[in-house]
């Protein structure tokens, strides 16, 4: 794996503005772009985290309506809620912005004209629902019928939630307006298309050429493409929505997918001061990930690279990482059947550092699903943070307080069994950083896990409290390790891996110091910090 450049760009999915975020979001996207974010910046990269509110379309604005309230201060409310769920896991980002902004809303419209301009989106007329009693064009959810594959009664027109697909504007049969269950009448009204069709080729060049993308993802894109693209409909009858900046298109705004991406490089430039100038460069001279959820593969594998091809200016994507769903006790978690954690819920009862640690153990690199089952959890945390890293860090912290009160002692023979703890911290840390720079998470936590584990071996072999002769040298190199440990922890746990380092008497933190201070020993005669229990069990 590449790094391409010392800036980078990273990007988590952006959430509707109508839910709860829960441990499903977390595990598939916000928690590995924070993983990676955090461990750029303990590589002293400058790296940027970017998200936003997805604060337009249809389900938003009828949610809003049912409120009575109006769609901004229903979106106000979400985007403020995201922000102090994810900074209560620890994940904060550069600026966490919103679709419906004013800069996003007028370079989403600059986009649209550059690709009108260039012939990449046409106007045709087309046959959508219309509710003669509410005098309103119907898209999406203000619909809701039959499935026209799998027969499911009360769908949204959009897509079929039993049988998975997608459904096309007017294809559902049975329709019923939702306003006032009345049937929708068709009604003739101009829709702005994108030319997807147009991309085919270049969208497959980049695909095969860029193998920084994943694989799997990859595979299945270049099938859609076998299959023959069709072009967007990028326009809804709504009023809430970016406008349609020509003057025929009053009243239409665009859909929602055609504005939300675009907001992760609003974001970033907004971020940076170079809304008005500079932009591109700055774009261009990045590395850049969208982290994302396997269901909008499509939209970031095609969608999303299309429009930037078409309008020429910003770089595609270095990486998309995609990950499976989290299942919950090895069934789809679902909101509307109450089978779902949210952040909150889970906070109440536990840490943060607990749910980032689970998850970053079971959610692998790929679209494979991974599971919260509740007994493996605690299992985990019992098995793993409390017996293993919990464990080393307070009986070499405590044995240290005991023996050479709190004072790093001088590490004078250094013999077998502490070359060996040095091979074993060699070893784990190069796969370690493997592992990171390609975006395995999961293995190198358990390198960690690994490391700690012969700690507690080392240690244990050692018995300093019956070898006061040679305690020192078992203090210096556990005391040490303690330290490497908390670097290493830094982008899993950030909580725990703060609390190690002041309880070590560390000044500043992990990252401020950055990943080479894994090479650099505490010096003797420091004083370390008072050991604290780190873990508590489940
Ligand atoms: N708002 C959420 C989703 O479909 C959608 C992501 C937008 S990312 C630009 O999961
Ligand atoms: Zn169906």
């Amino acid at each position: 794996m590449v790094i391409l450049n010392n800036r980078v760009i990273i990007t988590a999915a952006l959430p509707y503005a109508n839910s709860d975020l829960h441990i499903g979001h977390i595990a598939s996207t916000y928690l590995p772009a924070d993983i990676l974010y955090r461990y750029m910046k303990l590589k002293g990269l400058e790296t940027i985290h970017i998200c936003a509110s997805d604060d337009f379309g249809t389900p938003i604005l009828i949610a809003a309506e049912k409120q009575g309230k109006t769609p901004e201060e229903y979106v106000d409310y979400w985007n403020r809620r995201f922000r102090e769920d994810l900074h209560s896991l620890g994940i904060d980002y550069d600026l966490f912005d919103r679709t419906s902004s004013r800069e996003n809303i007028s370079f989403v419209q600059a986009f649209f004209t550059r690709l009108y301009r260039k012939g990449y989106i046409y106007v045709s007329d087309v046959d959508q629902f219309y509710c003669e009693y509410d005098k309103k064009f119907l898209p999406d959810r203000y619909v809701k019928g039959k499935c026209p594959y799998c027969g499911a009664e009360d769908q949204y027109s959009d897509g079929c939630e039993v049988c998975g697909r997608v459904l096309q504007p007017g294809q559902i049969l049975s329709p019923k307006c939702s306003i006032c269950g009345r049937e929708p009448i068709k009604k003739s009204t101009k829709h702005y298309f994108f030319k997807l069709s147009a991309f085919s080729e270049s969208l497959k060049e980049w695909l095969t050429q860029n193998k920084n993308l994943q694989q799997d993802a990859v595979k299945y894109v270049l099938n859609w493409i076998e299959d023959g693209l069709q072009d967007w409909d990028i326009t809804r009858d709504i009023s809430w929505g970016v406008p349609i900046p020509l003057e025929e298109a009053k009243g239409k705004v665009l859909y929602g997918w055609f504005d939300n991406h675009l907001c992760y490089i609003t974001t970033a430039l907004k971020y940076a001061g170079k809304l008005d100038e500079g932009g591109k460069e700055f774009w261009n001279s990045s590395t850049i990930y969208h982290f994302i959820g396997k269901d909008i593969v499509y939209h970031h594998y095609l969608f999303l690279p299309a429009m930037r091809i078409g309008h020429g200016d910003f770089k595609l994507p270095d990486f998309i990482p995609v990950r499976g769903h989290l299942l919950l006790e090895g069934k789809k978690i679902s909101k509307s059947r109450n089978w779902v954690i949210t952040i909150r819920e889970f906070l109440e009862k536990y840490p943060a550092d607990y749910l980032r640690y689970y998850l970053a153990r079971v959610v692998s690199s790929d679209q494979t699903d991974c599971n919260f089952d509740w007994v493996d959890f605690r299992e985990k945390i019992n098995n793993e943070l409390v017996a293993n890293i919990g464990n080393f860090v307070y009986r070499s912290l405590s044995f240290a307080k005991k023996s050479s009160g709190q004072i790093v002692p001088r590490a004078d023979k250094v013999g077998k069994e502490e070359e060996e703890l040095e091979k074993s911290f060699r070893k784990a840390f190069a796969s370690y950083t493997e592992a990171m720079d390609s975006l395995n998470f999961d293995r190198a936590l358990k390198y960690i896990l690994e490391f700690s584990d012969s700690c507690n071996q080392y240690f244990q072999k050692k018995e300093p409290w019956k070898n006061p002769s040679d305690s020192s040298v078992t203090i210096y190199f556990s005391l040490n390790s303690v330290k490497r440990i908390s670097i290493l922890l830094y982008p899993f746990l950030p909580f725990t891996s703060s609390r190690i380092w002041a309880q070590l008497g560390l000044k500043g933190s992990a990252v401020e110091h950055g990943i080479s201070e894994v090479d650099r020993m505490i010096s003797p005669g420091q004083k370390v910090g008072e050991p604290e229990i780190l873990f508590s069990k489940v």
